[in-house]
């Protein structure tokens, strides 16, 4: 029988969007419609298993699932026996502590004593542990940062992302514990065959996110001042200098990060480029 690989991804929430995506602009095609389980790539030798995200590291620790995407955050709290194989740099957010607006905070001996509400007790527990802090941990699975107006908690532990619920529930963040974002998982014991597999999709996911870090630009440039254009851009090898049909003018193409682009764009048009596109990158390979 032909090697598959199975990917566990969650069904529905923060990570599904953008996980699918991922996928898709490597090129894989595949059907998704609602409320399904399971479905089958058309186009390449993949499986996606629809789960809630809690149950994703224990799916691919089991082998169940080859590969998984989740957030860190979950991940280490579940504390299972994968491999982390790519950070894939989006739901990024934070864990972090938080008490009543009003509350005076002295620094994390504040909690000493205290009862903090969370749905991360492992990771809480650690964290407080190793800042020599004694509370009480309650687990809850939902509504955390309700926990100090109903009086189940003086303090929460719980994600964080724009600050808005927080603030909306009357509360300060004081303490950021751990930073997050989406990781491609693996099982640390697959089979060659598999692995060649997943070796050919993260060849594909490097190329998409390459292209999305970079962009394409083109510029007008008269000929004398090239050589300082092409030290501002210098591209992958070097910059493309095709001629333009009016004499003494050259177009230049080249690949640069857009941090790169802004922070040169005012001495690019003072060495008199002008006519500047800058256009997305769908893949790239280096
Ligand atoms: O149903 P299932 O169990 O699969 O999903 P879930 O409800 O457990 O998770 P989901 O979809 O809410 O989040 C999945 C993952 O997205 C998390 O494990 C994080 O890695 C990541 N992520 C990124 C977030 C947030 N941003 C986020 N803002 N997870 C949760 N939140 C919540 C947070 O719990 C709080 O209630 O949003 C609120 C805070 O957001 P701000 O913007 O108001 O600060
Ligand atoms: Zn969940």
């Amino acid at each position: 029988m032909k090697d598959i690989i199975r990917i566990a991804v969650q069904k529905s929430g923060r990570l599904s969007d953008d996980s699918l995506s991922l996928i898709k602009e490597c090129g894989i095609k595949f059907y998704n419609g609602t409320g399904k389980l399971k479905s089958t790539a058309i186009n390449f030798p993949i499986e996606f298993l629809y789960l809630r995200d809690d149950d994703i590291p224990g799916y691919v620790a089991d082998g169940v699932a080859d590969l998984g995407i989740v957030g860190e955050n979950e991940l280490v709290e579940k504390d299972k026996k994968v491999e982390i194989i790519k950070k894939l740099g989006f739901s990024k957010c934070r864990l972090s502590l938080a008490i009543p607006k009003g509350e005076d905070y002295p620094g994390i001996a504040y909690f000493q004593g205290k009862n903090i509400a969370t749905s991360y007790p492992r990771i809480l527990g650690n964290y407080l542990k190793s800042n020599k802090v004694e509370a009480s941990i309650h687990e809850i699975s939902g509504s955390v940062e309700i926990a100090p107006s109903i009086g189940l908690a003086e303090g929460i532990c719980d994600i964080v992302s724009s600050g808005s619920t927080l603030m909306m529930n009357g509360l300060k963040e004081v303490e950021e514990i751990f930073r997050s974002e989406a990781v491609l998982i693996s099982n640390p014991d697959m089979e060659p065959g598999k692995k060649s597999i997943v070796e050919k999709l993260l060849f594909r996911m490097n190329a998409v996110q390459q292209g999305k870090g970079n962009k394409y630009i083109l510029l007008n440039a008269p000929n004398d001042s090239l050589d300082r254009i092409i030290s501002l851009i210098p591209g992958m090898r070097s910059p493309t200098v095709l001629p333009l049909a009016q004499e003494g003018w050259s177009s230049v193409h080249s690949v640069l990060s857009e941090d790169q682009f802004w922070e040169n764009i005012v001495e690019l048009r003072q060495a008199g480029a002008e006519g500047i596109l800058v256009v997305p990158i769908e893949k790239m390979v280096l």
